[in-house]
């Protein structure tokens, strides 16, 4: 009786979700993983062919009594009931039939061992995020030192379970012990190309969370428009949002978000990219910008923040002191990418300073000034910051703990640049393979999937200055419609990459994982697109 209820366990994981597929030449040769549809794999698992059941009517999650964290802690029972939901709440015939199977796990308990569980704290860059899972009947037990390894562990025990042909759910016996391969695992949303409603980032903020993703890289403002309501300077928003009304983030919003990114283990990182990039800053700030010459006279357009007058920094000193209260966490982007140097170039007054600084012709030497003096004022604050590749390629003095964000070239470039940046002892994330707003026929996933953040000439000393990496989604052709097929999975692909270990490159077993993941992903509400040919499961159940 043992042995037949064993295969049927295994002609079950055989069954989920994974496509059909056609004699065709580059069909993938679908093999079935035998870590079922664990997205991103852990760092060790042993899944027996064991399988018990588990009933909506019975299954409860429940604290530990040895457990640090009780009843009062928030961040946990909002997760236990997320994750309920999402192991019960779907099945079409809820619970109507019962698993023939015997065994039953009535229980999953959390154990957060260390004596703060850190209910109350925001993640950061140090939070530790390991955990352990051990299924067996009647008890599956959970253990972590902090409610950020709990989250992530109830992830993995909610991949782990499966439904039957009848609609009964199922767990197998198993064993994990996971964490994380880097510690800064980003996606970077740009709301300032469209506005993003608080709702589509929340839903991604949950996306994120499926994918043990840990910060959300917030590009809020940019050329285009100004959305970030500042108590401080409400002009800002008021002319520079698309909509002063409809399409800003108000301080209740922003709290909203960062609320709901916490309480998944996610960091919130927020970006006010300067001295490019800013165009929208000039219509609710005068004088900010630098007037562009026509010969003799400006020209009427603006470029740069105006890097020579006094007043600029006193701008920026209240405002990133308002930025710094608003975000919690430790780090702010400060951006420093693509500054044009054209208009400063057209401006007499700019050549006048560039003259008496000793600057010359090399305009990059004003850059570093004007980025010397806005992270000068940023540590004053007492945040660290995390800033775009061309302040450390423009030789730009940055503190030891500034965190470089590596995003342009090929794969020869970027492993140079990782190389370089890593040997000047700096911190750095890569993501340049990364750019999730390039879109290209055929499955692309697979690109992205074995760009390693490793990959280059570098000592043990310098890979250690590695802390992960971003997926970037830039918004000039995404919006509220398609920001979540164009994300995900690809963005499924990074995050096996950050958080997997290094050994983990099969392709064939990625495929087989990632395509349940995905109709998973799918069944929880979130239209991802597919990876090729095929169907989910449930779209019959
Ligand atoms: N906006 C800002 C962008 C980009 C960058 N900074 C960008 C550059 C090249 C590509 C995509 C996006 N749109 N502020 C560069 C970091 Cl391919």
């Amino acid at each position: 009786m043992i042995a037949l209820l064993n295969i049927g366990a295994l002609l079950l994981v055989v069954t989920t979700c994974h496509g059909q597929y056609e004699q065709e030449v580059d069909v993938p040769n679908i093999i079935n993983s035998e870590y079922g549809s664990l997205w991103p794999l852990p760092q060790s698992v042993q899944i027996s062919s064991v399988p018990f059941s588990l009933s909506r009517n019975s299954f409860q999650i429940v604290h530990s009594q040895k457990s640090s964290a009780g009843p009062n802690c928030d961040l946990l029972q909002n997760a236990f009931r997320r994750y309920f939901e999402y192991m019960f709440g779907f099945t079409k015939n809820q619970g109507r039939y019962r698993s023939g199977l015997v065994s039953e796990v009535s229980e999953l308990q959390v154990l957060i061992t260390s004596a703060d569980p850190e209910c109350d704290a925001y993640p950061s860059v140090t939070s530790d995020e390991s955990y352990e899972l051990t299924v067996d009947q009647p008890t599956a037990v959970l253990t972590a030192n902090k409610v950020w390894g709990a989250l992530r562990g109830l992830e993995t025990f909610s991949q782990l379970v499966y439904e039957d042909d009848y609609g009964a759910r199922s767990i197998n016996k198993t064993v994990v012990k996971d964490f994380p391969r880097f510690a800064h695992r980003g996606i970077l949303l740009d709301t300032a190309r469209h506005f993003l409603p608080i709702k589509v980032i929340m839903a991604n903020l949950e996306a994120m969370a499926m994918n043990k993703y840990n910060v959300f890289h917030w590009h809020i403002v940019d050329d285009n428009s100004f959305p970030y309501q500042s108590p401080s300077f409400p002009d800002l928003s008021q002319k520079g949002a698309f909509h002063p009304y409809t399409h800003i983030y108000t301080p209740s919003d922003v709290k909203r978000v960062i609320e709901f990114a916490r309480t998944r283990g996610i960091r919130v990182v927020s970006e006010f990219d300067t001295p490019g990039h800013t165009q929208a800053w000039g219509k609710g700030q005068m004088g900010l910008l630098t007037p562009c010459y026509a010969g003799d006279s400006p020209s009427g357009t603006f470029g740069p923040v105006n890097p020579i007058l006094n007043t600029t920094y006193e701008f920026m000193s209240q405002f990133f002191k308002e930025v710094s209260a608003v975000f919690p966490d430790a780090y702010v982007h400060l951006g420093g990418d693509e500054v044009d140097f054209t208009c400063w170039k057209s401006n007499p007054d700019i050549q006048k300073f560039m003259d008496a600084q000793g600057f010359g012709t090399d305009y990059s030497k004003l850059e570093s000034y004007y980025i010397q003096k806005i992270l000068d004022i940023v540590a004053s604050t007492s945040k660290g910051y995390m800033v775009w590749q061309e302040v450390f390629d423009n030789k730009v003095k940055i503190n030891p703990d500034t965190l470089v964000q590596v995003w342009k070239g090929n794969e020869q470039k970027y492993q140079q640049e990782m190389a370089a940046v890593t040997a000047a002892g700096f911190q750095t994330i890569l993501s340049s393979p990364w750019y999730l707003n390039r879109i290209s026929y055929g499955q692309d996933w697979k690109q992205i999937y074995m760009a390693d953040p490793h990959s280059f000439n570098g000592t043990v000393e310098q890979k250690k200055k590695v802390v992960g990496g971003e997926a970037c989604l830039w918004g000039e052709f995404v919006d509220a419609t398609n920001l979540t097929p164009r994300l995900w999975p690809r963005a499924s692909a990074v995050a096996e990459r950050l958080w997997s270990d290094q050994s983990v490159t099969n392709i064939d077993d990625a495929y087989s994982r990632l395509i349940q993941h995905r109709c998973r992903m799918v069944q929880r509400g979130l239209p991802a697109e597919p990876l090729y040919v095929g169907y989910c499961d449930h779209e019959y159940k």
